[in-house]
This record gives C-alpha cells, sequence and structure tokens, in this order.
C-alpha cells in the first residue's frame, strides 16, 4: 500500500424515512452518492429523528418500516457498504448531543428565516419545536463527520448554508472545531418537479397523498407508466429546454439524467418528436433504471439479517467518529472536568 495517498474527502448525506421515496430524491441525491462513491469517503444516514419532526401519522410501526425500507433501497441503488457507511440517525446519540451544545450558540433569527420551516409550520395546527430546530440537528449530523462535501438536492442549499453559518459562528466563539462543508448539487436534475404539478418540487409527502405526483421507486410498472403518460405538459411541441414548458423541460431533465446524455444530445434526439413519443420513451428508460433496484431491493429485504449486520457496522464506525468529535466540543466549550 502507498502511504503517500491523499486522504479522501468526506461526505456526508442522509433521507428521511417518512413518505414515498421518488424519482427526484434519486436524481437530485442518492444518484449522485452512487456515482462518487469511489472518489470519496461516504458516510449516509437514515435521519429518522428528523421524521419526528412532522410527528402526524408518524406511527411507531410505520417509522421502524421505512427505516429499513430506506437502508434497503440505499444499497438496492447501489450503495456498497464496502465503501460507504450506512447507519440510522438515532442509533448514535451524539447527533441529539450536539444538536443542544449548537442550538446554546444559534441565533432565534437565523432559524425564523429557513424558508422551509415558514412553509411547513404554515399548514399546521400545533407546531413542534423540533420542526423550528430541524436546521440545527442537520448541522449536528453534517458538522460530527468533519464532512467536506453534502450531495443533496437544491432544496437543501438554505440548509447547508445555515450549517456553514452555525459551524462558523461556534469556531468564532470557542475555537477552530469544525470544519466548514460545502453542498454538492447536480448541474441538471437538483430539483425535480411533481409529473402533475410541474410549478412545485416533487415531494415524497405529496407522493404518498396524490397519484401521479411523483414516481416512487418502488411503484409498479402500471402505476409509473400511468404517471408518465399523463404528466402535465402543454399543446405545443417544444422540445427545447429553453423554450419548453416547465412540465415538458422536467421530462427531459429526467431522460437527460437517467440516460446520462447532454442536454445537446436530448434536444437532438427529440427534435421534430412530439410529447407522446418523449413520455414514451422516458418510460422505458424509467423502467429499465427501476426494475434492477427493484430486484435487489426484494433480494435485500428477504436476506435475513443482512441489512442488520450494515446497519450495525455503521453504526459503529460512525459512533467512533461522532464520539471523538463530541470529547473535541465539549473540551472547547469548558464541559470536562
Ligand atoms: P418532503 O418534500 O416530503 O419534505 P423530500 O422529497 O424533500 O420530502 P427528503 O428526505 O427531505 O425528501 O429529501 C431527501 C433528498 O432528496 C435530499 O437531498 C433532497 O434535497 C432530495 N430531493 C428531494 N426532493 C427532490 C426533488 N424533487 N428533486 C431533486 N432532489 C430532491
Ligand atoms: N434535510 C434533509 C435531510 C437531512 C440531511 C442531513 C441531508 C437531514 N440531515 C444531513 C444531508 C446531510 C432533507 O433532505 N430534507
Amino acid at each position: 500500500m502507498k502511504e503517500n495517498v491523499e486522504k479522501k474527502k468526506r461526505v456526508f448525506s442522509g433521507v428521511q424515512p417518512t413518505g414515498q421515496i421518488h424519482i427526484g430524491n434519486y436524481v437530485g441525491a442518492i444518484s449522485l452518492w452512487v456515482e462518487n462513491q469511489d472518489l470519496y469517503d461516504n458516510i449516509f444516514c437514515i435521519v429518522d429523528l428528523h421524521s419526528l419532526t412532522i410527528p402526524e401519522n408518524i406511527a411507531p410501526e410505520y417509522l421502524r418500516r421505512k427505516v429499513r425500507e430506506v437502508a434497503a433501497l440505499y444499497l438496492a441503488c447501489g450503495i456498497d457498504p464496502e465503501k460507504s457507511t450506512i447507519f440510522v440517525q438515532s442509533q448514535v446519540p451524539e447527533h441529539a448531543e450536539l444538536t443542544w451544545l449548537l442550538n446554546c450558540v444559534t441565533p432565534i433569527g437565523w432559524l425564523e428565516r429557513m424558508t422551509q420551516y415558514k412553509s411547513k409550520s404554515a399548514e399546521m395546527e400545533t407546531v413542534g419545536t423540533g420542526l423550528f430546530d430541524y436546521p440545527v440537528l442537520m448541522a449536528a449530523d453534517i458538522l460530527l463527520y468533519d464532512t467536506d462535501l453534502v450531495p443533496v438536492g437544491d432544496d437543501q442549499k438554505q440548509h447547508i448554508e445555515i450549517t456553514r453559518d452555525i459551524a462558523q459562528r461556534f469556531n468564532h466563539l470557542y475555537g477552530e472545531v469544525f470544519k466548514i462543508p460545502d453542498g454538492l448539487f447536480r448541474e441538471s436534475g437538483a430539483r425535480i418537479m411533481g409529473l402533475d404539478t410541474p410549478e412545485v418540487k416533487m415531494s415524497k409527502s405529496l407522493g404518498e397523498m396524490k397519484k401521479r405526483h411523483s414516481i416512487g421507486l418502488l411503484d409498479s410498472e402500471e402505476d409509473i407508466r400511468d404517471a408518465i403518460m399523463r404528466a402535465t405538459t402543454d399543446s405545443n411541441m417544444e422540445t427545447r429546454y429553453e423554450y419548453a414548458s416547465p412540465g415538458v423541460k422536467n421530462l427531459l431533465v429526467l431522460y437527460e439524467v437517467l440516460t446520462g446524455s447532454s442536454r445537446e444530445e436530448v434536444e437532438e434526439h427529440f427534435s421534430g418528436k412530439n410529447y407522446g413519443t418523449l413520455k414514451k420513451e422516458l418510460v422505458e428508460v424509467v423502467l429499465d433504471t427501476l426494475r434492477p433496484i427493484q430486484q435487489k431491493y426484494n433480494e435485500i429485504v428477504n436476506e435475513e439479517g443482512y441489512l442488520d449486520n450494515i446497519l450495525n457496522e455503521g453504526r459503529m464506525r460512525a459512533k467512533e467518529i461522532a464520539s471523538a468529535t463530541i470529547a473535541r466540543v465539549k473540551e472547547h466549550m469548558g464541559l470536562t472536568l
């Protein structure tokens, strides 16, 4: 082994175990993790504590099932446990502990400005403190692991910004403890829109409520076909990105990322063709992408003990890194005897 190999950068990201994991999550986040897996030292988390911030409809049995589903989907999508650490957030109590310590350096005004909090709380009768504090828990997730890069969809930009702000403020108050992380976003596909409503992003919660809003990674062939063939378009025949309506552009972007083509190639391919052709071809591309994922998913969930072993090993590796960070933080804050 060469001694002078450069240390790989650390990547950290996560998905909440609630709702329907959809093709937007795959394109914007999970497939980006898989593509870059060999370049980095990767840690992928199932952020169950974040799921508790919207407590409605979260029965304990549902959460338990969803945590396993997300973990199995990470693996089915191509996350390799030999190359990446996979673990469940609540299994490493340092996440909650660091959240408290970071709460004490985070001005309330920063949290009041968060757009996700504003939009989610507006729909709720009773707003939990956890929802307000969501960004601090996310900052704790990232900062615990000396993360360099956070690959996410572009709806998470404000969360990455506040993580940087919190880290900088902490370092200013207590000394250089945290590394300042950067977001990592796809150039194309960082925000997939709803198939039925291309003016809003495809979302897991809407996907559970409305048929044809999203394409779930575990959806049947029939549902996938139906959602794409009936996706909102317009009455023109415009397949150039610059002029296409939001619904058509969304289909072009999905086709582009899932086939690994360039925009020019996609435009040339669909030039002069109607939306029916675009939709039919996209159905095939999506099915070709999801078939092997669904097959692998079924194998994983049927293999007794496989998932538990991976999550257990992941927990141990995560715990080791996280506990070292917490010790360093406490030392700097004067929380040691
Ligand atoms: P919800 O909309 O119900 O809050 P979500 O679909 O955003 O849920 P998350 O678990 O919050 O799901 O997101 C997991 C990852 O997928 C994040 O990196 C997020 O940025 C990314 N992501 C979510 N929706 C999209 C989308 N429509 N396009 C691209 N990336 C997305
Ligand atoms: N807020 C993220 C989920 C999340 C996350 C993280 C992503 C929680 N902690 C740490 C990256 C890094 C979302 O997708 N809604």
